[in-house]
């Protein structure tokens, strides 16, 4: 039996702040760290997992040698342990696992626990700036526009609140210095992350997962003798905060959360660990809870905020935290586990995809992110697929906030970018794979923000602009902020909340659902509102621009980045004007509003070809002489992707115009950018660019070896995009049509998919062989015409609900 005295020899996973790291100039990073473990041997090799959707490893996160990829612009020490933990969330309640064999380390999220309360930072000098700010810009005084909008318009405070971390979770067991055969894992198909080793003749096994049916995350410890399970729980936290334990076995953290930029804390939270030995003797004292010889033990952890809505923090997170573990401990560990996995099935297995298998895809994870780019893996673009899958489902179900910067999981107080709604194209990438790759459940929360922005979108479209409906810039958070923040080349962007208006389109579109576009549609018909009230006449071509606004981050050659109507403006209202007046049509409401966004939309500036044959990003072309040519963003391909305004059939000068772009803007970027590059080079039908671009995303410079997307550093963007990106190259829909493998690589010769979703209420399968369409079936769920196209061929047909037509293409 060990003693405390032992224990406390072992090297305990300490909490530090990691160097801080300017990010662009936005944010400064601090990352917990942990010190080294023991120095524990491994020996011997575990086989593979049996499951083809597997990640895992032979080393603890804290024993993997892992160089982070270079030219990086953030991340501190802690994010290169971090990046190797894996991810467990349902939705609301996250945890990385960190595998270790003497120390194992949680780190727990809550997706409530955020910075700051309820608060509104519109600047009350905004509206009388704003027409000066647009004369402005319309004389060509761009540094004088946005030295007044710095000045004037900007938002008190500059910085929005960011997400924050619980703390962790720490375990620790008896010292060894050697173990043989260690793997630890992450079925996506069960949502259960496992540790496996053999020490002193015993094999012992954990389990962690967080159930979205019982809303605890569980920890299970097992051995193959009796009475081997000992160990000794602890919790740690940057957050001001206290713990304590009570017998016979339970481990209690409650505080409060941070203050950020002026704004107080105004949450309270509680974390509890139920600890439940079968065996053994259990033992609180202090702020420890300890377990000696146990045959196996069950570890329930509840989480919860005084969150009841961004304007309503009287919440009692005890409470909540009580209600839930006396609901848990009721059942055994084995029903909380199958009611977990069935539920997680439920969504999971709704998609299969099989790129062809190889003798690498036995190989661990990280070393197949290694290898990927050399060839002969297309599994692992498969598991990268699933893992997105994995991941929204993880971070995004019914109830919860959205996926946020970083999905669920956060180490930190202060994380790159606060970890919140970015909504110049993070947010939104987030959201891109959820209708194709059938979860459309995971977009409530995305819609339920939305409906909250509403709110505090139309109150600073009254304040700032005088205007009806509502506006939202660049960022949202926790507390729905809406008004322009962290610089006047990032905020000064009033699109933000009608790009995010869209998904609320596209849920329609992808599910025939009336009655949710009748509750849609008002949000839709005040994002568009705003924009009648406040689009203004350009002087040179009497063009409706946007004004001021930018686009998305980019500094064209007049020494800043706000201009009037930049081309993605134009595309996103060309867009949100039509899917409102369909709303409108479909719902028999509102004809003289139709009109005057019918008549608004043909006044806005159109999509314009450079003098380099690019699509202007600007309504100048001003492309070639831009600060940075090969920029991140590509707002101005909107209109090729994510919208379906510029394709290759129905406008093919301007296609090819956004190709010619993208050519100048070059094939990598950070990771969610090189993402979008993918799905834009799929739209454009060509395969093989796509997936050489894949093959970038997917190597360790954008991928780290738990597979998060490397911006550098960690957001979750890029695995959304990049999976948005797999699903576009298999099959594509729109404005009536479904075309199959419309941008197959030469790498994908033979595969299958089934289970993808399609526009207008359709299930899409897919079978292929040495690249060429073997079938299809196609269902429809909400009884619409469509048009198939594969190739040359076209198929058009009107299906009943539930009827399934099968097409080879011919
Ligand atoms: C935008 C991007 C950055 C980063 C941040 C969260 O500002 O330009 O690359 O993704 O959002």
């Amino acid at each position: 039996m060990q003693s405390s005295k032992r224990i406390s020899l072992i090297a305990i996973l300490t909490l530090g702040t990691g160097i801080g790291v300017a990010v662009w100039n936005l944010q400064v990073p601090l990352h917990a760290q942990t010190a080294p473990a023991t120095a524990v041997q491994f020996a011997g090799e575990a086989p593979p997992p049996d499951g083809t959707m597997t990640l895992w490893y032979r080393q603890p996160a804290s024993d993997h040698p892992y160089a982070p990829p270079t030219g990086g612009r953030g991340g501190g020490p802690g994010t290169t342990e971090w990046v190797k933990a894996l991810p467990v969330g349902n939705g609301r309640l996250g945890a990385m696992v960190f595998g270790g064999v003497v120390n194992e380390r949680l780190q727990l999220n809550e997706d409530t626990l955020w910075a700051g309360g309820p608060y509104d930072p519109v600047n009350p000098e905004a509206h009388d700036a704003l027409p000066e700010v647009r004369r402005l810009l319309f004389d060509g005084k761009y540094a004088e526009g946005a030295k007044l909008i710095t000045d004037k318009v900007m938002a008190k405070p500059l910085a929005e609140m960011p997400y924050e971390t619980i703390g962790n979770l720490q375990l620790t067991f008896p010292a060894t210095n050697s173990v043989e055969n260690y793997r630890r894992d992450l079925d996506l198909d069960t949502a259960i992350a496992r540790v496996e080793y053999t020490s002193g003749g015993v094999r012992y096994t954990r389990e962690v997962f967080s159930s979205p049916v019982d809303q605890v995350i569980v920890v299970r410890l097992t051995a193959a003798q009796s009475g081997k399970i000992s160990f000794k729980a602890e919790m740690n936290t940057p957050q001001k905060a206290t713990v304590s334990a009570e017998a016979p076995g339970t481990l209690i953290m409650s505080g409060v959360n941070g203050d950020s930029s002026g704004i107080k804390g105004a949450l309270t939270f509680e974390t509890r660990v139920r600890v439940l030995a079968q065996g053994g003797h259990t033992a609180a004292d202090g702020q420890t809870v300890s377990v000696e010889g146990a045959d196996s033990a069950t570890l329930l952890i509840a989480a919860a905020t005084s969150y009841k809505s961004y304007k309503d923090v009287s919440g009692n997170p005890r409470q909540a935290d009580e209600q839930t573990l006396a609901a848990a401990e009721k059942k055994s560990f084995d029903a909380i586990r199958q009611a977990h996995i069935k539920e997680h099935q439920r969504l999971f297995r709704r998609v299969q995809l099989d790129l062809g298998t190889a003798p690498a895809a036995k190989k661990p994870t990280d070393e197949r992110i290694r290898d990927f780019a050399n060839g002969g893996d297309p599994q692992l673009a498969a598991l990268y697929f699933q893992f997105a899958r994995y991941l929204l489902i993880s971070s995004s179900r019914p109830g919860g906030q959205p996926a946020n910067l970083q999905g669920l999981w956060n180490e930190s107080m202060s994380p790159p970018w606060g970890s919140k709604y970015t909504i110049n194209i993070n947010t939104e990438m987030n959201y891109w794979p959820a209708e194709p790759t059938n979860l459309a459940e995971c977009v409530d929360p995305l819609i339920a923000m939305i409906m909250d922005l509403t709110d505090t979108g139309s109150r600073t479209a009254k304040e700032m602009y005088g205007a009806r409906g509502w506006v939202v810039h660049h960022n949202t958070d926790l507390w729905r902020a809406s008004a322009p923040i962290d610089g006047a080349p990032y905020g000064m962007w009033p699109t933000g909340g009608a790009w995010l208006s869209l998904h609320l389109w596209d849920h329609y579109d992808y599910s025939g659902d009336k009655a949710f576009l009748a509750k849609a549609y008002p949000v839709m018909k005040g994002a568009a509102q705003f924009f009648l009230d406040t689009l203004v006449e350009e002087p040179k071509h009497h063009w409706l621009v946007t004004n001021p606004s930018l686009s998305p981050e980019n500094v064209h050659p007049h020494g800043a980045a706000v201009a009037p109507g930049p081309t993605m403006d134009m595309q996103i209202l060309r867009d949100l004007f039509a899917d409102s007046i369909r709303a409108g049509e479909i719902l028999g409401v509102d004809a003289d509003f139709r009109a005057q966004m019918a008549a608004a939309r043909a006044r806005l500036a159109p999509s314009q070809i450079g003098s380099a044959g690019q699509l202007q990003e600007w309504l100048e072309d001003w492309d070639m002489q831009a600060q940075d040519i090969h920029h991140r963003h590509v707002s101005h391909l909107f209109g090729l992707y994510p919208s379906w305004q510029i394709n290759r059939r129905d406008t093919p000068e301007l296609a090819a115009a956004a190709r010619k772009s993208l050519e100048i803007r070059g094939d990598q970027a950070t990771g969610w950018a090189t993402a979008w590059r993918i799905n834009l080079w799929a739209r454009l039908g060509e395969g093989d660019h796509a997936f050489s671009i894949l093959n970038f995303l997917l190597s360790p410079q954008r991928t780290y070896p738990d597979m998060f997307d490397a911006h550098p550093p960690f957001q979750i963007d890029g695995n959304f995009g990049g999976a948005a990106a797999i699903a576009e190259m298999l099959v594509q829909s729109h404005d009536g049509q479904i075309e199959l493998l419309p941008a197959l690589p030469k790498a994908w010769p033979t595969g299958s998919v089934t289970g993808l979703r399609a526009r207008g209420g359709f299930d899409v399968d897919v079978t292929w062989k040495d690249g060429k369409l073997v079938s299809s079936a196609i269902k429809s769920t909400a009884g619409t015409a469509v048009r198939l196209r594969y190739g040359a061929a076209v198929k058009d047909l009107r299906l009943r609900t539930g009827q399934t037509l099968m097409w080879n293409g011919s």
